[in-house]
């Protein structure tokens, strides 16, 4: 990982230097994946970039696709992980949609064919 863009009071950033713990599901140069810590499912979990940035818009193309290829290459693993049936992929973009951490996160939840199937939200509370 090159030099990095970080906020002192991001708890994001904090989790990416390694300052607070976090179950980490998966690393690669420019992202991060962790378990949610309020799930709204098991094997809930969050892709971030390295960088600090709030909006998925102000992500370079390089952090936008390391994310994605992340959240490509995770969401089947973990739907075979927690043996689920589908995912809801999901980002909260801006405060004005839910977004509670501002540091750009993508949400993968599992879904089991028993909780119905419908549309959820993915901001906390
Ligand atoms: O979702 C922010 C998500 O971040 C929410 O589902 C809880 C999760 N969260 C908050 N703090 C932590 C830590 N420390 N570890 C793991 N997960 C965390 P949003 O889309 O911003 O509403």
């Amino acid at each position: 990982m090159g030099d990095v863009r970080m906020s002192d009071d991001c708890i994001f950033c904090s989790i990416v230097a390694g300052d607070i713990p976090a179950r980490v599901v998966a690393e690669t140069d420019d992202a991060l994946a962790f378990l949610d810590a309020n799930p709204m499912a098991r094997g809930h979990t969050l892709v971030v970039p390295k960088g600090h940035h709030q909006r998925v818009a102000d992500l370079s193309r390089e952090e936008s696709r390391a994310v994605f290829d992340l959240v490509h290459d995770l969401a089947p693993a973990i739907e075979d992980a927690v043996n689920a049936d589908a995912h809801t992929i999901g980002v909260n973009d801006g405060p004005d949609a839910g977004q509670e951490v501002p540091h750009a996160h993508v949400h993968i939840i599992p879904r089991f064919e028993r909780d119905g199937g419908g549309p959820i939200h993915v901001a906390a509370g």
